[in-house]
C-alpha cells in the first residue's frame, strides 16, 4: 500500500471522502494536515487563512475555543472552501453508541454539521461506529479510528491495533483511516494519519513523542502528517508550514519512486 501514490488509491475506494482527501493531496500536492491547537476564533480563523494554501486538512479541537460560535465554524468553512481543505475535528469520539450519537449531533459544538472528518476510539467495539453513523442524516461524512497514539506508555497494544484494523474492514463505508504510529492494514484504500511529528524536538514533558516528518512517511507508512505545536508555535508559521510541508511531500515522492 506504502508502494502506491495517492492518485492511484482512489479508484480503491468509494468513500467520497477517501477520494477527495486522495484528489486533494495529488492536486495541491501536500500530505500536511495542521493540528490548529490554538484557543480563540481569531488566533485560528487567522492560522486556517494563513496555512490554508499548504495544507490538505486542518485538524481542530473545537473544544479548546474560549469564543467558539456559529461565527467560528462559517469562518471555517469558508476558508476550506477558499483553499481547498477539509476540516477534521479531533473529538476521539469513545463512549457508547447512543452517547456519541448525541455528541457528535448535538450540544454547544454540533459537530456533525461542519467537520468533514472525526476521530474516534476504537476501544467500545463498532456500536460508537454505528452511533456516529445514526446520526449522519444524508451528509458525507467519515470517521478516522486512532488505533495507537504516539503518547508514552499508550494502551493501544499491538493486539488491539490489529482489531481496529478488523473494525475497520468492516465499516468502510464511514472509515477513512487510522491515526497511528504503524502501518498495520495494508488495504490501500486507508489513510494513515501520523500525529507525533516535529522537527529538533522528541518531546514535550507531557507524555508526547516526536519524530521527524520523513521518519514518520518512511520508517512509519505515515500517508498524511499531523503537526500542531512545530507549527502554531514556530516564530513563523507560515514559513515552518512550508517547511513541514515540502519535507513530507518530498519523503512521499522518495517512498513511490522506490516501489516503481
Ligand atoms: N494527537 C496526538 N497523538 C495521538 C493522537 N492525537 O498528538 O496519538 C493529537 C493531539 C494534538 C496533535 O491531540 O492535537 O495531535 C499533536 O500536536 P503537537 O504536534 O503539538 O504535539
Amino acid at each position: 500500500r506504502k508502494n502506491c501514490s495517492f492518485e492511484s488509491r482512489i479508484t480503491t475506494t468509494n468513500h467520497p471522502l477517501t477520494r477527495k482527501l486522495f484528489e486533494i493531496m495529488a492536486n495541491k500536492k501536500t500530505n500536511l494536515c495542521v493540528a490548529a491547537d490554538v484557543t480563540t476564533t481569531e488566533e485560528l480563523v487567522s492560522l486556517a487563512d494563513k496555512v490554508g494554501p499548504h495544507i490538505c486538512l486542518l485538524k481542530t479541537h473545537i473544544d479548546i475555543l474560549t469564543n467558539f460560535s456559529q461565527d467560528t465554524i462559517d469562518k471555517l468553512r469558508d476558508l476550506a472552501a477558499k483553499h481547498n481543505f477539509l476540516l477534521f475535528e479531533d473529538r476521539k469520539f469513545g463512549d457508547i453508541g447512543s452517547t456519541v450519537a448525541n455528541q457528535y449531533s448535538g450540544g454547544a459544538y454540533k459537530i456533525v454539521e461542519w467537520a468533514d472528518l472525526v476521530t474516534v476510539h476504537g476501544l467500545p467495539g463498532d456500536g460508537v461506529i454505528k452511533g456516529l453513523v445514526s446520526a449522519i442524516n444524508g451528509r458525507t461524512r467519515g470517521c478516522v479510528l486512532v488505533s495507537q497514539m504516539s503518547s508514552s506508555g499508550a494502551l493501544t497494544s499491538e493486539e488491539y491495533v490489529e482489531n481496529c484494523s478488523k473494525m475497520a474492514e468492516n465499516h468502510t463505508y464511514f472509515v477513512v483511516g487510522f491515526v497511528s504510529q504503524s502501518s498495520k492494514s495494508g488495504d490501500p484504500r486507508f489513510i494513515l494519519f501520523t500525529p507525533g511529528v516535529r522537527l529538533g524536538k522528541t518531546g514535550d514533558g507531557l507524555g508526547q513523542q516526536y519524530v521527524t516528518p520523513r521518519s514518520a512517511i518512511l520508517e512509519r507508512g505515515a500517508d498524511i502528517i499531523i503537526v500542531g505545536r512545530g507549527i502554531t508555535q514556530a516564530s513563523d508559521p507560515v514559513a515552518a508550514a512550508k517547511e513541514y510541508r515540502e519535507e513530507a511531500f518530498d519523503a512521499y515522492q522518495e517512498r513511490i519512486k522506490h516501489s516503481t
